[in-house]
């Protein structure tokens, strides 16, 4: 296995600090950091890599003002693919993007401007979305004469819904602000999306790393079972995480009323 330091990257970057927080930047905001095939190439080795590298979450950012417009639709327009090939983009499209979902470890998007088409299949496979005002979501395909094929099908429409997404393909819905929280497109709305993604990033940092690889796969995994293989499976993971060592001095913790408890907001 490529190690971090191994990687060579082009279009995004990748650093780790000292807490194994990971810092992912999409880095071609000349191109409003649009999706072609080396991007979503990085995008698999980094995947493939991170869970077995200590890092505890990853912060996925952009460069420039928007977040990422999608598709890279001139290397689309003048690759002239064929119906295979352009199949053969999708799978690796969902290799990336299902290696983010499934791998384990928390993955917090800070988004801004533009979070379109592919942009909004990439963060739509993030556990957490944080929006702030310059932020706005849509899917243009319909208006490009093209379908989604990185996951926004299974992704988004568990987000916000069949009805929504078809209204947002079809007629090019935007959606920004609170309304864009209130449909589930993202989880905060906030001045600062990357300062409040990295808060965010640390909170999770600190739970034992095997109870956020449950968190940050079972439960994508339990949605695409049965209600009753998804319980047999819950039991599983609850029964392995629920007696690691690692949850022992935090058990012990609250039970001498040395923990903190659970509290409203203030
Ligand atoms: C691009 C792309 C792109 C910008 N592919 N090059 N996605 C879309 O339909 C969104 C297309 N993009 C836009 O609507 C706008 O570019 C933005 C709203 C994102 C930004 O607007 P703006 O005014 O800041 O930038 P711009 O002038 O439109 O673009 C600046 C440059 O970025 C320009 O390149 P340049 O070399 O002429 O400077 C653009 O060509 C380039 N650029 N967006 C390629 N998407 C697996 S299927 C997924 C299907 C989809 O994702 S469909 C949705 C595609």
């Amino acid at each position: 296995m490529k190690s971090l330091d191994a990687l060579d990257l082009t279009f995004t970057t990748l650093s780790v600090d000292g807490d194994g927080i990971a810092t992912l930047s999409l880095n071609r905001p000349d191109k409003r950091n649009a999706l072609n095939e080396a991007t979503v190439d990085e995008l698999i080795d980094i995947f493939t890599v991170i869970p077995r590298a200590g890092v505890r979450a990853v912060v996925l950012r952009a460069e420039g003002t928007h977040f990422c417009a999608g598709l890279d639709l001139v290397e689309h327009h003048q690759e002239d693919r064929r119906p295979e090939d352009f199949m053969h983009v999708c799978l690796r499209w969902h290799e990336a993007f299902n290696k983010m979902e499934y791998g384990g470890v928390p993955v917090i998007a800070a988004l801004k401007g533009a979070v379109v088409g592919g942009g909004l299949e990439l963060a739509s496979s993030a556990h957490v979305r944080v929006a702030d005002a310059t932020t706005y979501f849509a899917l243009p395909e319909g208006q490009r004469g093209l379908f989604t094929g990185g996951g926004a099908t299974i992704r988004v429409a568990d987000l916000v819904g069949k009805a929504r997404m078809i209204d947002m393909m079809l007629t090019g819905r935007v959606y920004q602000g609170d309304e864009a929280i209130s449909v589930g497109l993202a989880q905060y709305l906030v001045e600062d999306s990357e300062a409040k993604a990295y808060a965010l990033a640390r909170a999770a940092a600190s739970n034992p790393p095997l109870s956020n690889f449950a968190i940050c796969s079972a439960i994508s995994h339990m949605q695409n079972m049965s209600a009753l293989d998804a319980a047999y499976a819950e039991s599983v993971v609850a029964g392995i995480v629920n007696t690691q060592p690692a949850s022992r001095a935090r058990l012990a913790a609250f039970a001498d009323k040395t923990a903190a408890r659970v509290r409203p907001n203030a």
